[in-house]
């Protein structure tokens, strides 16, 4: 099997009833890149990268097209059933920018699963769940419509609920947490999500203030040395999400004890084949993660939803899908979509979702 052709499209996703409101900053459309990686067998394998904007993250949308421009040529010919030799090769055209080389990841298991007949949990050790729990997020938002919203979604079947915080004095985002609490606590399991916005003093404060509230601080400071230097004075397990850049710091705050969980974007990582990685780092030392991703349409929610599969319930701490702020799907036949707080993981060989023609958007640039 040879790679002999791959086709990177651009298409816009608009935020249903946006903007989607977090601590640095608010968004109203994403950009979404999706490559198409065609073989000589005639299957084709997708993948899908979407920054969340280009505050979010050091990462956006055209840096992810520039990228996958500077490698595309080196995959031509290559065996897309051999991973390992495609991120090699991926690493040899361009050092870094492992959110543009998850999008091609992505689509290399999926044609190990449509080769194989397997779906990519399976490929990935197998499903523990058929229904994977997700989570709902919400925006910073007003603190009595927060708690409204919350308890809305805890009806809904959501298991967890992160609750966006930051961007605005502390005191506020303690009387939101508080308001949330007294709704839902007990109910549902909470996590409180800084997005890096907290100062140090206020991720203090907070945790203070909230004492008797269950629940774990989300990145709470900008920085890996913040959120260590006042580990000690905070009454709340820590998750590290957009910290954990690479592997490397997610084996250093592991090995460390730095954190108490992740919160994961496949993306971010590089894709599934470090994600995996990923997933067993987390199973050996015991700690819980989400596996979600910044954004994206279908593509990316099976990828987050097949190796969310495999987590098993001690460590799982959901899946987090864009598909509620998406008008429709890209594959309406086998949409990636959350009922009663779960996901059901697609059914056919690979990803398990082939976006139809109208939602790839306008083609950018081929490799042939
Ligand atoms: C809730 N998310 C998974 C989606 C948004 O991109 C932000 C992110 C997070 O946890 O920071
Ligand atoms: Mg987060």
């Amino acid at each position: 099997m040879r790679i002999t052709e791959i086709h990177v499209y651009q298409r816009d996703l608009p935020v249903k009833n946006g903007p989607y409101r977090m601590a640095s900053t608010a968004v109203y459309t994403l950009d979404s890149t999706l490559v198409k990686v065609v073989t000589d067998t005639g299957l084709e394998g997708y993948g899908e990268t979407c920054p969340v904007g280009p505050v979010y993250q050091p990462h956006h949308a055209k840096g992810a097209r520039a990228a996958l421009e500077e490698m595309c040529s080196s995959l031509i010919g290559l065996d897309p059933r051999k991973g390992d030799r495609i991120y090699a090769a991926m690493n040899g055209a361009l050092n870094g920018h492992f959110y543009a080389k998850a999008a091609i990841d992505m689509a290399m298991w999926d044609l190990l699963g449509k080769a194989t007949g397997l779906r990519v949990c399976d490929l990935l050790g197998g499903a523990v769940h058929e229904k994977v729990p997700s989570y709902y997020a919400t925006g910073v938002g007003e603190p009595d419509e927060i708690a409204r919203l919350a308890e809305e979604k805890a009806a809904e079947g959501y298991l967890r609920l992160q609750v966006k915080v930051s961007g605005r004095p502390v005191e506020i985002d303690i009387e939101t947490v508080r308001k949330v609490w007294e709704r839902v606590g007990g109910k549902v399991r909470l996590a409180v999500d800084a997005n890096r916005g907290w100062t140090m003093r206020d991720a203090i404060f907070f945790s203070e203030a909230c004492r008797d509230v269950r629940c774990i601080l989300e990145q709470p400071c900008n920085s890996f040395d913040e959120v260590r230097s006042i580990r000690s004075k905070l009454n709340h397990p820590v998750y590290l999400d957009e910290n954990s850049e690479n592997l490397d710091v997610v084996i250093r705050a592991a090995g460390q004890r730095l954190c108490d969980g992740f919160g994961m974007k496949v993306t971010r990582l590089g894709g599934l084949t470090p994600m995996r990685t990923f997933r067993d780092i987390c199973r050996a030392m015991a700690l819980p993660h989400t596996c979600d991703d910044a954004w994206g349409g279908d593509v990316i929610a099976a990828a987050c939803t097949h190796i969310g599969a495999t987590i098993e319930p001690k460590l799982s701490e959901g899946v987090w899908l864009a598909a509620p702020y998406i008008e429709g799907h890209d594959d309406p036949d086998n949409p990636v979509a959350i009922v009663d707080g779960h996901i059901s993981v697609p059914t056919g060989p690979g990803l398990g979702v082939t976006p139809i023609p109208e939602r790839m958007g306008h083609l950018v640039f081929s490799a042939v």
